[in-house]
Parts: C-alpha cells; sequence; structure tokens
C-alpha cells in the first residue's frame, strides 16, 4: 500500500470509529496515536517521502492528526456523559448529611438576652468608641483628677498626645448620649471595655458590659428599683428577688450594689453565693448632678438613673461558668454546651 493510499485509509477509519465508554476511547488513541499506533507509523514512514511530495502529503497527514485527535476528545467527553446517564439515579428520599451547625458564643447569647429585655420597656442601643478621651471616660462622670481609676496600674493609656485611653466602661457612650440627645433619653450601651488586671478566674483585662440610662423630668429611685427587679425576673425567672447595698461610685449619687438570690441554690446556700443566698450582678445610682450639668442637661429640671453589668458575670449565673477565662479559651466542649441556647429575640 502507498503512503496515500494509507492515508486515505486511516481518514476513513477515523472517520467510522466509535467509542461509548472510556475504554473503547482509550482503545482508539492507543490503535491511532499511540507510540505504535496508525497515524505514529505513517509519520515515521513519512521520513522516505521524496522531497517534492513532502508538503502536499504533509499537510494531510497533519489534518489527520488533528482530526483523529480532536475525536478523540469527543470520544472521551461522550464517555463520561454515557457513564454518568447509567449510574444509579440519586436517591432523593434519602435525609440530608447534617452538617455541623456553629453556635452562637454565651456572651452574645447574653448581651442579647439584655438587648431583648431592656428594648421592651422601650430603650434604645447607643455605641461609641472603644478608643476615648479623657472627658468622655472620666471628667464628665466626676472622676477626680487623682482618682485611682486614672492610673497607669488600671487604665490602658494610648501612646500619643490627648491621655486617650481604652474605655474603662461604657458610661462613655452615655455622657455621648446625652451631649448629643435632650431628655427624655432611655438607651442601653453594650461594648466591651477595657482594665489593666492580671488575669484569673475572676478577672480579665477585656469584658463586656451593658449599661443602662434613664433621663427624665422626676426619674426617680423607685423605678430604678422597679426596672431592676422586671430585669432580673425576666432574665432569671419570676422567683428571684432583688435587694440593693449602699455602694459609691463617682457618677452616681445615691449609688447600690445589686444582688440577686442565688440562682444555683436559690438562696439556700451553695459555693455560688458562698453560702450566703445571694449573688451580685450589677452597680446603679441616680447620676450625679453634676454628671448631668457636665453633659448640658440641667439638673434643676431632670433627674436620671443609671446601671451597668458586666455580660460574663450575668452569663455565669445562667450557665454557671466557674471560671472566666474558660469564655476566651475557644475550647470546642465548652463552646458547643451553647449549640441549643436561643436568644429571646
Ligand atoms: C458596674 C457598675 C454602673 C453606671 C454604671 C452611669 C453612667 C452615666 C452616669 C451615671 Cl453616664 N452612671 N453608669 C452607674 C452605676 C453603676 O456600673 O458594676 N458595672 C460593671
Amino acid at each position: 500500500m502507498s503512503l496515500t493510499e494509507r492515508i486515505a485509509h486511516l481518514e476513513e477509519e477515523v472517520a467510522k470509529a466509535t467509542a461509548r465508554t472510556a475504554d473503547e476511547a482509550e482503545r482508539f488513541r492507543v490503535v491511532m496515536l499511540g507510540r505504535n499506533g496508525a497515524i505514529t507509523e505513517l509519520f515515521e514512514a513519512f521520513k522516505q517521502v521524496a522531497s517534492e511530495e513532502k508538503r502536499v502529503l504533509g499537510q494531510r497527514m497533519n489534518a489527520l492528526k488533528q482530526r483523529a485527535q480532536a475525536r478523540w476528545e469527543e470520544f472521551k467527553a461522550g464517555s463520561d456523559q454515557a457513564e454518568q446517564a447509567s449510574a444509579p439515579a440519586a436517591d432523593l428520599s434519602r435525609p440530608a448529611l447534617m452538617e455541623p451547625a456553629g453556635a452562637q458564643h454565651p456572651i452574645t447569647i447574653t448581651r442579647q438576652r439584655i438587648i431583648d429585655v431592656f428594648a421592651r420597656i422601650g430603650f434604645t442601643v447607643s455605641h461609641g468608641p472603644e478608643v476615648e478621651d479623657d472627658r468622655h471616660n472620666f471628667s464628665a462622670l466626676n472622676f477626680p483628677p487623682d482618682h485611682p481609676a486614672r492610673d497607669m496600674q488600671d487604665t490602658f493609656f494610648v501612646q500619643g498626645p490627648g491621655g486617650m485611653a481604652l474605655r474603662t466602661h461604657t458610661s462613655s457612650v452615655q455622657v455621648r448620649v446625652m451631649e448629643n440627645q435632650k431628655p427624655p433619653i432611655r438607651t442601653i450601651s453594650p461594648g466591651r471595655v477595657y482594665r489593666n488586671e492580671a488575669i484569673s478566674a475572676r478577672a480579665h483585662c477585656m469584658f463586656h458590659q451593658v449599661e443602662a440610662l434613664y433621663v427624665d423630668k422626676g426619674v426617680s429611685f423607685a423605678e430604678l428599683k422597679g426596672t431592676i427587679d422586671y430585669f432580673a425576673k425576666s432574665l432569671f425567672g419570676k422567683d428571684v428577688s432583688v435587694r440593693l447595698r449602699p455602694s459609691y461610685f463617682p457618677f452616681t449619687e445615691p449609688s447600690a450594689e445589686v444582688d440577686m438570690s442565688c440562682t444555683i441554690c436559690s438562696g439556700k446556700g451553695c459555693t455560688v453565693c458562698k453560702h450566703s443566698g445571694w449573688v451580685e450582678i450589677m452597680g446603679c445610682g441616680m447620676v450625679d448632678p453634676a454628671v448631668l450639668a457636665n453633659c448640658g442637661i440641667d439638673p434643676e429640671s431632670y433627674s436620671g438613673f443609671a446601671l451597668g453589668m458586666g455580660v460574663e458575670r450575668v452569663a455565669q449565673l445562667i450557665w454557671r461558668v466557674p471560671d472566666l477565662r474558660m469564655y476566651w479559651e475557644n475550647d470546642i466542649r465548652f463552646l458547643d454546651r451553647f449549640a441549643a441556647e436561643q436568644t429571646l429575640g
């Protein structure tokens, strides 16, 4: 057979070839284009062809080889589809694979519950900067210039001019609200606060606070106590009671510490309440008239109450968290406990 005849023969073979499976497609490749394949052998024979014939035959052979390669690609693609089509159909009645669901962090859940309780009695949420100036974190709140909280020992100061610091409470947000809004003011400020403390089971250098502020004409201490009672019963159940102990804050007068009947032992006495039957949950008081005046509100016409609590502390009382460090260790065995928890929302 002459080379021209062999080319014509293979052109016909390539045109006629079929392959339904991946194996058949592979056989076509080996027979035509493999190391000892017919087309490969054709190119070997081409070396003997007289040079005046080389151009015409060469073009025809290149076309043949390209055609064979294209058909092989077709066979491969077609066999993939055929094999998929012949595979058993997916059983659509099978239950879906369950992806493990993430959980909200206990601090997120608790913060949201606190916000929801106050939202129901008309408090809005306010936010402010975490890096504050001296005025909003200290001086407007009646901290005297030599107060220990202003010490490097207690507060993280930021390098640079102006005495900027990481806020030590979200009262700084309340100051900004009072500067910018006229009473009546009913707002809560949830957020991170920072204190320069050695980290232990009971203290961390960062924690979350929620403060509430109510300023209007004739706001009384009785309303403060009623609000706290409503708050504690909403969050911990109708059976809890609260008591107030006189205390001191620079920004409130009078001031009080709030205890709640121990949720763990219902007041009978346990290690959480140190056998007293009471656990501390927040601080509160009537906004000092000087603080109102510092923020542009006339203390002759208006009065207000404020309270502040640590979110870590409230979460600890809901779930009996024994060590504050557990919140930030991200141990999956701890975090998984909250997968089933819901916010009130
Ligand atoms: C606590 C106690 C408290 C306030 C926060 C406040 C804010 C303004 C004016 C007056 Cl703008 N008071 N906030 C009042 C009493 C206590 O927090 O133990 N926090 C973790």
